[in-house]
């Protein structure tokens, strides 16, 4: 391709009219918006450590009364984006959320969708739209958008979460924003039982749910058990992965970013392909390192969380020849589908 004109080229009284009147010349910054064959991102391979982060969680903890905070979080920004914007990649935010015995994060609903995997502890719950969900370690609970949620502790330890929202780009479309409101009311009816068992399904004799998010909590159990059943059911197929789904309609449980539980066998080495939608990787159990197509190579032990920019292709080995290890998943396919711009490379 052609190198174009710069803008130094162009006389300075020309440029100085130009942005006189909110004028920009295109040609000078062309290839840096359409770059040939593959997009520029910002976003970089980046791997946060548990370990690292729990100290300073548990610092904000006595650092900041929940009151002072209304969400205690530490969010894991991306450097290529520029800490400021706390976003992990062009769609996708990421935070470790502490809340501590006995505090309560009031009720609020917002219009940016938020999952939460639960990290560690024991007795935390969040309610949403009146449903109370119990939070153990490995369940993704959704509040997606426009649902009230507080969260709340019964138990006796700290409990941590990972949220993981699609609010870089609900800020970026200017459609932020958030609600405060009162304790719910906690109503009857649970999704994790009523929709327990994949290929049954409630159906009410007159009309549907009714809701547009049947099913909020996804308990680990099941998932972990639906993950090792299939590893046993088919030992042919390379990749041992589910996909957290709306089980009325079959769609992502979310509208912009897709959710995902993957096992590796005892030893196994698997490749995922290089596609459009920058992707999130949390350790659930055991040990995995992670090499990205350009070399950059991470070690994630439990709980550790990375982020690789879309259009890469990544090389995960399980850590133990013995035990399988499972991650969650985070990534925009959702999103990059509904934009007709999903692509996979191989
Ligand atoms: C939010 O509402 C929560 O409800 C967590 O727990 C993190 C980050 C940005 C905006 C809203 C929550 C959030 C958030």
């Amino acid at each position: 391709m052609e190198a174009l004109g710069r803008l130094e080229d162009l006389p300075q009284d020309y440029r100085d009219e130009l942005t006189a009147q909110n004028l920009v010349p295109l040609w000078p910054s062309l290839r840096a918006l359409l770059p040939p064959g593959k997009p520029a991102r910002r976003t970089q391979a980046t791997a946060w450590a548990y370990q690292a982060i729990r100290p300073l969680l548990m610092r904000a903890g006595e650092l900041t009364p929940i009151e002072k905070a209304e969400r205690r979080v530490l969010v894991l920004a991306n450097p290529g984006h520029g800490l400021d914007k706390m976003q992990a990649s062009a769609a996708m935010y990421l935070g470790m959320q502490l809340l501590m015995p006995g505090e309560w994060a009031p009720s609020h609903r917002h219009t940016p969708n938020a999952v939460r995997m639960v990290v560690e502890g024991e007795g935390a719950w969040t309610t949403v739209d009146g449903e109370k969900c119990p939070m153990s370690r490995g369940d993704l609970i959704l509040t997606p958008t426009g649902l009230w949620h507080e969260h709340g502790h019964d138990g006796t330890e700290p409990v941590v979460w990972l949220d993981v929202l699609d609010l870089p780009l609900v800020y970026y479309t200017e459609t932020s924003y958030v609600v405060g409101g009162d304790r719910q009311a906690v109503q009857p009816g649970r999704g994790d039982r009523a929709y327990a068992r994949g290929g049954v399904a409630p159906r009410p004799v007159f009309g549907r749910s009714g809701r547009a998010y049947p099913m909020l909590r996804y308990p680990w159990a099941d998932a972990r058990a639906a993950l090792v059943s299939l590893a046993e059911d088919r030992p042919d197929q390379e990749a041992v992965q589910i996909e957290y789904i709306n089980p009325e309609t079959g769609s992502p449980a979310e509208n912009i970013l897709g959710f995902y539980a993957l096992m590796l066998r005892p030893g196994q080495t698997l490749r995922l392909p290089a596609r459009s939608p920058a992707l999130v990787f949390h350790t659930i159990e055991g040990g995995a390192t992670l090499l990205t197509d350009d070399g950059q190579a991470f070690h994630l032990a439990a709980a550790d969380t990375a982020c690789v920019p879309g259009y890469t292709g990544v090389t995960l080995t399980n850590a133990s020849a013995t035990e399988p290890a499972f991650l969650f998943l985070a990534d925009e396919s959702p999103l990059h589908r509904k934009l007709g711009v999903y692509e996979e490379r191989g």
